[in-house]
């Protein structure tokens, strides 16, 4: 039994140490604070001077920008508000690998509001300019032509075959968003070039160079580190409607394009490669221009969002093989990306010269199931 006596004091000693930990903790958030105040003051010196480091080079460090250029260019992030720590973990690295020196604006998307919480843990991690939208209810939702009873029965005939998002109607929604209206956003307006950016993805390495500046001087139009096969079940009719397109419009398909990337019999059938779209730098005037506009306008008349399950990622690639040059197209190489269970990791020197985090032997740039090959091959 306990004494009145010893519950007060074991009351007290709790109450005491309490206070204790309360107090740590504010002093860590004050301390913290006055560093946040000193970096702030030390990276303003740096744009202003050369940094004085023993060790500098600037061959070996070049990813210290040479000069104020910089493309007119943003990340962009679809994202949740429950997606918060994935979306936490991509920024940071994105941040520390890239973005630290040169703090291109970050955009971040979403069809309801993101929390107070959710800015404030993002705007925390970067010095960059740092938006957050909202997406119009006409860009994201099935739209009210969307036969529902159809699109139900697609969404059960897909989840009979044991495909993945297979009846979710939100994921569609994402994909039909990303194929067709990101671009559209009022906070996209002002720029040219993107890089998407998704949650819980990693970045290897050091990008030692501006790739927007890279596809602003090489006029390149997409950009990637990961090209694979299709689930053909997700996009059944989808190249019956590709077919179509190109018949009634054959004035948008550019002469030098990459139609053998994605297909082996000159376009009667789809190889389903496609770019990995989880990662992409590319050009937004692109998918605003004329040719893509008309592309998506039709691909989505079609319904083939909701009754079948397209993915951005195939609308998007399929675009840039028929609408762009085969030579504006990129392979980012050099950039280390792993996205859920696939990954590239460049290999010799550019993984040296990148710090790469990853082992070089595992990239599946020319594994089973890769187009990588198929990409190269276009060019020699
Ligand atoms: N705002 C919002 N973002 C979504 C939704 N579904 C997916 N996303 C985002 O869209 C991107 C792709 O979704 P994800 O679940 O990663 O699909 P996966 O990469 O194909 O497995 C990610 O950036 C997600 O955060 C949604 O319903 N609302
Ligand atoms: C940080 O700087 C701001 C503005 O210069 C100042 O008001 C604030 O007191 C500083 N905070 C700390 C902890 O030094
Ligand atoms: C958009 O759709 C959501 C969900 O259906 C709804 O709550 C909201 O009121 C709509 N907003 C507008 C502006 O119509
Ligand atoms: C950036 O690109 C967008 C889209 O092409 C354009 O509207 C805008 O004027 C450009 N901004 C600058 C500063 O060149
Ligand atoms: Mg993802």
């Amino acid at each position: 039994m306990l004494s009145p006596l010893r519950c007060l004091l074991i009351l007290l000693v709790f109450v005491l140490s309490l206070h204790l930990i309360l107090s740590a903790v504010h002093e860590d958030y004050a301390k913290l604070s006055s560093l946040a105040n000193l970096t702030s003051g030390f990276q303003k010196s740096l744009s202003n001077t050369t940094p004085d480091v023993d060790a500098y080079d600037p061959s070996l460090y070049p990813s210290i920008p040479q000069s104020d250029r910089r493309a007119n260019a943003t990340f962009v992030f679809l994202c949740r508000n429950n997606d918060l720590s994935g979306v936490i973990s991509s920024v940071r690295q994105m941040e520390d690998r890239f973005n630290r020196r040169y703090n291109y604006p970050w955009v971040f998307l979403n069809e309801e509001p993101f929390t107070e919480v959710f800015k404030e843990r993002v705007r925390v991690l970067t010095d960059a300019p740092v938006s957050f939208g909202l997406i119009p209810n006409q860009s994201w939702y099935q739209p009210d032509w969307i036969d529902e009873e159809k699109a139900k029965e697609g969404r059960e005939k897909m989840m009979a075959q044991g495909i993945i998002y297979a009846g979710s109607v939100p994921y569609r929604n994402m994909c039909r968003f990303n194929s067709g209206f990101f671009f559209q956003h009022e906070l996209l307006q002002p720029y040219k070039y993107y890089w998407r950016v998704e949650p819980d993805v990693q970045y290897f390495c050091d990008v030692v160079y501006d790739p927007f500046i890279l596809m602003e001087d090489q006029k390149k139009v997409y950009g990637f580190t990961i090209a694979l096969l299709e689930w053909h079940a997700t996009i059944p009719t989808l190249w019956d409607s590709v077919k179509k397109f190109i018949s009634q419009n054959p004035q948008y398909i550019e002469p030098q394009n990459a139609m053998d990337l994605i297909s082996g019999d000159g376009g009667d059938t789809y190889n389903l490669c496609h770019f990995w779209s989880n990662f992409e730098i590319a050009d937004m005037d692109f998918w605003r221009g004329e040719a893509y506009q008309k592309f998506f306008e039709f691909l989505d008349s079609t319904g083939g969002f909701y009754y079948e399950r397209w993915g951005d990622a195939p609308v998007h690639s399929i675009a840039a093989a028929l609408f762009a040059r085969r030579d504006q197209l990129h392979f980012f190489r050099d950039i280390g990306y792993k996205h859920d269970s696939f990954q590239h990791c460049p290999t010799g020197s550019e993984w040296i010269r990148g710090r790469c985090s990853c082992d070089p032997l595992d990239t599946f740039d020319y594994a089973y199931g890769s187009c990588i090959q198929r990409y190269e091959d276009m060019f020699s």
